[in-house]
C-alpha cells in the first residue's frame, strides 16, 4: 500500500482564529445563503440555492415529510429517503410540495389562505411591522402603499396629499414625494437601521425582501410562489438500481433536488446512472452524488458524472460502523479539506463552481461551523434531525428520559424494506450501521435557532458576512491535545457535577 503523509483528522482538531470584526459584522447582516447546484459565478446564477446551509440525511429515521416541512420552513432541505418503495417516497415528496406553507406559525390565528393576512404574519414573525406594497413586487416597481399590522396607507387614495403625511404616524420612515423605488427604500432602511422590509405585489403575494445590505428575490427562495400558495423546497434520494423509474415518479411529484445516496460514490455505477439521467432529463434536474473522501473521487464524479454537487464522508456517521467492518473511510475534516481544495482547483481550471456537502459525523454546533469554515458549502446531518420532534419516529420514555429511535441505512432494520428482493438475490452478510436511540431534542425550530445564532456569531468574530467569505478568509489552526484540555472547563468544578456528587 501507499501510505499517505497526511493524518486523518476530525473537526475537533481545529480552531478558527478571530478576524477583524467591523461595525458591519452584525448577526443580522450575515447571509447564510449557499448555492446547491454547480454554476459559473461570473455568468449565471445556480439553479438552486439553500437559504441556510443545512440538509437532512436520506434516512428512514430522519427525513420524512414532517421533518422536511419543518426544515424547509427554516430555509434548508431534506432528502427524502429512497430505502422505501417508489410510490411511498413520491407520496412523501408530494406531501411536502402540497403543504400550504404560508409563513404562519401554528399557534397563529391568521389564515394562511389569505395572502394579505399572511403578509402581516410574516411581518410579525420577523419582528418588522411594515410591509411595502408595489405593483408587481419587483425591484423597480413603484411603491403603491405601506402595510402595517394595524393599517394600510395607500398612495393613490388622495393624490393631493403629500405622501410624507401618510407616514407621519409611522415616524420612522421618510419617503420621497412621488413614489419610491425599492433602491431608495433600501437606502431608507439603511439610514433608519431597519433590518428587513418585505415587499408584496398588489395581489398580496410576497415577492421580495429588502435587507439592509441586500436585495433578496423571493422567487429564488425555497418558498416558490404559485396560484397564492407557497411551495416548500424538498430533495429526494436515488439509488443506482431503480433510478430511472424512481426519478420519473419523483420528478412527477415535483422534487427540487436529487442526490444519489451511497456510502461509496466513487464508482462506475454512480457515473453510469448519472449519465443516463442526464441523457433523459438534461440539466432540468439538479443531481448530486457521493459520497467521496478524496479529491480524485470528487473529480471523477464531476467530470464523468456531470453532477451538480458532491457529498463528502465515509464512516463518520454517528450510527456508522463501516470503518470497523471494512476498514474504509477517512477523518471527516481531512476529507472536507482535500475535496474543498480540489473543488477550488476545478473552479480555477474551468470557471465552474461545484458545491460540496459535508455529510455525517457532525457532533455539535462547533463541528458544523468548522465543516463550513474548512470549505463545505452545506452540511448534511442525521442524528441532529433524528432527535427532533418532527422526525418520523415515535419518542419513548426510558427511565424518565425521552428518546427517539435512530438507525443507520446500512443496518438490518433499514435494509429490511428490500427483504423480498433479498430472498431472490442473496441477503446481507454484514451490517454497516447500528440500530440506536438518541435523546429527544424537542421541536426543530428552537434547536436550529440556537445553532444558526452560533453560526452567525462565529462568522461575526471571524469578520465575514457570507459563507463564500468564510471559505476565503477563515484562518484555521490545528490544536494540540493540551489545547483541547485548556478549551474545556476542567480547571473549575462545575456546579452541576458538585450537586450530583453531594
Ligand atoms: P450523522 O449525522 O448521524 O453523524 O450521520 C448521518 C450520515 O451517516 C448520513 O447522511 C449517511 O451519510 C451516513 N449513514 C447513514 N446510514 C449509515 C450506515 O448505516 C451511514 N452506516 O453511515
Amino acid at each position: 500500500a501507499k501510505i499517505l503523509e497526511d493524518i486523518s483528522r476530525t473537526f475537533d482538531e481545529y480552531l478558527i482564529l478571530p478576524g477583524l470584526t467591523t461595525k458591519e459584522h452584525l448577526p443580522s447582516n450575515v447571509s447564510l445563503r449557499v448555492p446547491a447546484a454547480k454554476f459559473r459565478p461570473e455568468k449565471e446564477e445556480p439553479a438552486r440555492y439553500l437559504e441556510i446551509p443545512f440538509s437532512s440525511a436520506a434516512m428512514q429515521s430522519v427525513s420524512g415529510s414532517d421533518l422536511a416541512i419543518a426544515l424547509a420552513r427554516k430555509g434548508g432541505c431534506s432528502f427524502i429517503f429512497c430505502s422505501q418503495p417508489i410510490e411511498e417516497q413520491a407520496a412523501m415528496v408530494r406531501k411536502v410540495k402540497e403543504h400550504k406553507a404560508g409563513f404562519v406559525d401554528s399557534d397563529s390565528n391568521i389564515s394562511p389562505d389569505d395572502p394579505l393576512s399572511e403578509a402581516i404574519a410574516i411581518s410579525k414573525r420577523t419582528g418588522h411591522s411594515t410591509i411595502a406594497v408595489t405593483e408587481d413586487g419587483g425591484r423597480h416597481s413603484r411603491l403603491l402603499g405601506i402595510l402595517t399590522d394595524k393599517d394600510y396607507w395607500e398612495f393613490k387614495d388622495d393624490p393631493d396629499r403629500p405622501v410624507k403625511d401618510y407616514f407621519t404616524p409611522l415616524k420612522r420612515l421618510v419617503w420621497a414625494p412621488e413614489g419610491v423605488s425599492l433602491e431608495e427604500a433600501t437606502g431608507i432602511l439603511h439610514r433608519e437601521k431597519k433590518e428587513c422590509l418585505p415587499i408584496i405585489d398588489k395581489n398580496g403575494n410576497l415577492a421580495s425582501l429588502v435587507f439592509r445590505k441586500d436585495y433578496f428575490d423571493h422567487k429564488a427562495n425555497p418558498y416558490e410562489l404559485t396560484d397564492n400558495r407557497k411551495r416548500l423546497f424538498v430533495g429526494a434520494a436515488l439509488n443506482t438500481h431503480d433510478y430511472l423509474e424512481r426519478a420519473e415518479a419523483l420528478i412527477a411529484a415535483e422534487a427540487d433536488l436529487f442526490c444519489f445516496d451511497s456510502s461509496d460514490g466513487y464508482s462506475e455505477w454512480q457515473v453510469a446512472a448519472a449519465k443516463e439521467l442526464r441523457a433523459r432529463y438534461g440539466r432540468s434536474i439538479v443531481l448530486g452524488g457521493g459520497n467521496v473522501v478524496s479529491g480524485d473521487g470528487f473529480r471523477y464524479l464531476v467530470e464523468e458524472g456531470d453532477l451538480d454537487f458532491v457529498k463528502i464522508g465515509i464512516g463518520g456517521g454517528s450510527i456508522c460502523i463501516t470503518r470497523e467492518q471494512k476498514g474504509i473511510g477517512r477523518g471527516q475534516a481531512s476529507a472536507v479539506v482535500e475535496v474543498a481544495a480540489e473543488r477550488d482547483r476545478y473552479f480555477e481550471e474551468t470557471g465552474i463552481y461545484v458545491p460540496i456537502c459535508s455529510d455525517g459525523g457532525l457532533n455539535n454546533d462547533t463541528n458544523i461551523i468548522m465543516a463550513l469554515a474548512l470549505g463545505a458549502d452545506f452540511v448534511m446531518m442525521g442524528k441532529y434531525f433524528a432527535m427532533a420532534e418532527e422526525s418520523p419516529t415515535q419518542k419513548l420514555n426510558y427511565r424518565g428520559m425521552l428518546y427517539k429511535p435512530y438507525w443507520g441505512e446500512g443496518s438490518v432494520r433499514a435494509r429490511n424494506w428490500q427483504r423480498y428482493k433479498d430472498e431472490e438475490g442473496g441477503g446481507m452478510l454484514f451490517e454497516e450501521g447500528v440500530d440506536a436511540y438518541v435523546p429527544y431534542g424537542g421541536p426543530l425550530s428552537e434547536k436550529m435557532d440556537t445553532t444558526l445564532a452560533k453560526l452567525r456569531a462565529s462568522m461575526c468574530n471571524i469578520g465575514v458576512l457570507s459563507l463564500d467569505e468564510l471559505h476565503r478568509q477563515a484562518q484555521v489552526v490545528r490544536v494540540s491535545s493540551m489545547t483541547l484540555v485548556e478549551s474545556g472547563t476542567t480547571r473549575v468544578e462545575q456546579f452541576d457535577r458538585m450537586r450530583t456528587e453531594q
